[in-house]
């Protein structure tokens, strides 16, 4: 199937699985140490991961990872519309902006932003609007609660069925408010109020999130599900984050949101050539 997405002029083509590579611009950042806040590393930052490869580059202020805290508009918005303004002028490859803010999905479209990458998948107030009006492509994220609570004792029947139902019902939600379908993309919301199980068994049953009919993404790498099952500290979760790209890339997905780009290309593109390479008869 030929998949392309407009990204405000940047074309995503989707037929074959790609890289999104992570770009925090946030003090508390999880595994960047703020080490990105500074405009000037962002941009080299930004230039480094297309140059190995990255298809889409997310550009974050805000972090979601368990435990944390929201940041106010004014704060993200000043973390973020610098950095995509700067970084419209100099990679090549379309922007995504991780945000729930209505405010800072408006103000990145006007920025130079591609795609919107909403881990809330529209459900605050006023944001499906926004985004419906920006006319961008939109990723719709699953969370069970919020990322100061999320992974206090998760809960559900079968995860699988309920995180597709729910993706479901939010392509529907998104589509009525005039965002169309060939806009939009799917994420189980890998670590995002799931156990190590409940995780585990997202990643078999991806394919039940692909049979949705949008193209899926995927972020695992340097999770704390890596962490746990592996016994590994955030700097030696590369190997594990691979695995589990390569798992999500096998099951359906079509983006792999990575921190490590030039492995992680590496990782997709031979999973990539196994599933569709035949072999012919001698
Ligand atoms: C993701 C994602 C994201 N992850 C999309 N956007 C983060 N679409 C930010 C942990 O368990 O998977 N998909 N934006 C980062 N969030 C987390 C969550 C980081 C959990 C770490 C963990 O360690």
């Amino acid at each position: 199937m030929r998949r392309e997405l407009d990204c405000a002029g940047h074309v995503l083509d989707l037929t074959r699985p790609c890289v999104m590579g992570v770009l925090n611009v946030t003090p508390d950042s999880f595994s960047d140490g703020g080490e990105f806040i500074a405009a000037d590393s962002a941009i080299e930052h930004a230039l480094a991961m297309e140059a190995a490869g990255a298809a889409i580059i997310d550009v974050g202020g805000e972090s979601t990872r368990p435990g944390s805290e929201g940041v106010t508009v004014e704060e993200e918005l000043r973390r973020v519309l610098p950095i995509l303004e700067a970084l419209s002028q100099t990679v090549s490859v379309p922007l995504s902006i991780d945000t729930s803010k209505p405010e800072v999905m408006q103000a990145a479209a006007d920025s130079g932003a591609g795609l919107i990458n909403d881990v809330m998948a529209l459900r605050r107030p006023g944001a499906l609007e926004a985004a419906a009006s920006t006319g961008l492509p939109v990723c719709l994220m699953h969370m069970q609660g919020s990322p100061k609570t999320m992974q206090n004792a998760p809960q559900y029947g079968d995860v699988v069925t309920e995180v597709r139902d729910f993706l479901a019902e939010r392509l529907q939600v998104a589509e009525n408010a005039g965002i169309s379908r060939q806009r939009l993309i799917l994420d189980p919301g890998f670590g995002f109020g799931k156990t190590d199980p409940h995780n585990a068994a997202l990643l078999r049953g991806l394919g039940e999130i692909a049979a949705l009919g949008a193209p899926v993404l995927a972020g695992l790498s340097r999770k704390s599900l890596v962490g746990r099952v592996l016994g590994r500290e955030m700097s030696q979760r590369l190997p594990g984050s691979l695995a589990a790209a390569t798992l999500a890339v096998w099951n359906g997905a079509k983006i792999i949101r990575a921190h490590d780009v030039a492995e992680t290309v590496d990782a997709v593109r031979l999973c990539d050539y196994v599933m569709t390479t035949a072999a012919g008869v001698d």
